[in-house]
């Protein structure tokens, strides 16, 4: 997207000062005048394109995966010629909820926002209702009762992504009774996607009884707490254990924090992938490296590439249309008993 039209300015600012300015000139953004729409030519519906704005509240920037969800839905709002006002929350709910309302303030035609945890967006998604503007929810999603606060929702199937990461360790460990004690690190606490791996997981490990879950801790989706929670728990001793219990498996809810981990094991001396079998979720193109290269032994695909998927149902709203309250972008399993040579380059 070209940088005059990629905003990053202080939105609330940027989006009062516009509304002021319009309200002054006895416009806003959409005034009634509107609603009488004439018949127009090719050249007038791109010129009208060009006219549609997008409010677009993203968590923040804490893994490659969210790098590569914030330029897909940017580029394809570009290629469908819409203007995005981008808010970057720095992983802060409030952060979002003010971005939403300047959105609100300056008249935008459809907000996205992706919720970086489920409860807590009632309040200002009944204002953006109010306001008649139009709400995609992407890639997580909220908890409430009244679903008539968003348009629809656009992102991956975590609880399906949990099970899967189970069904790959019920076939590996097929014929071994066990047990076998795993450690999970969680993603970011009260996040739609963190519980529905969490949720998954243990229900696809309910099939058997040799599974231990013996210890959980949130690392946040971050490279960083995922190798401060390896050093707290292997620091001492550079062995596999966590209360006297030697660890078998890793459940890792992203390959930021499965990263992190990684770089500490190996500073220990134990061989990821060997001496403990490795699970991630995301597959950005680090991870599915150590898959060849033997470091993890299975990666779930969770699919950034949510871009054109949003902007579908962008332009079917601005059409009039109604959207499907839920739609998953497909996504894949990648393990150590595949050859991953021919794999196309991740992108991210
Ligand atoms: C999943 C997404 C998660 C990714 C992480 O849908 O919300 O957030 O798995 C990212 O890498 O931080």
């Amino acid at each position: 997207m070209s940088k005059d039209r990629k905003w990053q300015l202080p939105v609330l600012l940027v989006a009062s000062v516009l509304a002021v300015l319009m309200s002054l000139s006895g416009c806003s953004r959409k005034d009634s005048s509107e609603s009488e729409k004439p018949a127009v030519s090719q050249e007038d519906e791109a010129t009208q394109k060009q006219n549609i704005v997008i409010g677009f509240s993203q968590i923040g920037a804490e893994s490659a995966w969210r790098w590569c969800n914030t330029e897909s839905i940017q580029k394809a709002a570009e290629a469908a010629g819409y203007q995005i006002i981008y808010s970057n929350a720095e992983q802060k709910q409030e952060n979002q909820i003010k971005a939403i309302r300047s959105f609100i303030v300056y008249k935008v035609d459809v907000i996205v926002f992706i919720p970086i945890v489920k409860d807590g967006w009632d309040n200002v998604l009944k204002e953006a209702r109010d306001a008649n503007i139009p709400v995609i929810i992407v890639d997580r999603m909220i908890n409430t009762s009244d679903d008539s606060l968003y348009a629809g929702y656009v992102g991956t199937d975590s609880y399906g992504e949990g099970r899967k990461a189970a069904s790959f360790l019920l076939n590996r460990y097929a014929g071994q009774d066990g047990p076998f004690n795993i450690l999970e690190i969680r993603g970011t606490e009260g996040s739609s996607v963190a519980d529905g791996r969490y949720e998954g997981f243990r229900e696809g490990l309910s099939k058997t009884s040799k599974f231990n879950i013996v210890y959980s801790e949130s690392g946040d989706f971050m490279r960083s707490r995922g190798k401060e929670i390896a050093q707290n728990l292997f620091g001492k001793t550079h062995k596999l254990l966590v209360n006297g219990q030697k660890i078998d498996i890793i459940f890792s809810h992203n390959d930021a924090m499965t990263l992190g981990l990684l770089e500490t094991l190996e500073e220990y001396g134990i061989k990821p992938g060997k001496d403990v079998v490795i699970i991630s979720v995301d597959a950005e193109q680090a991870a599915i490296d150590a898959v060849k290269e033997g470091k993890i032994n299975c990666v779930v695909e969770c699919n950034p590439k949510q871009g054109p998927t949003v902007m579908e149902m962008v332009n079917s709203i601005m059409n009039g249309w109604s959207i499907p309250k839920s739609t998953y972008i497909p996504e894949v399993v990648f393990h150590e008993h595949e050859d991953l040579s021919q794999l196309q380059p991740r992108g991210y």
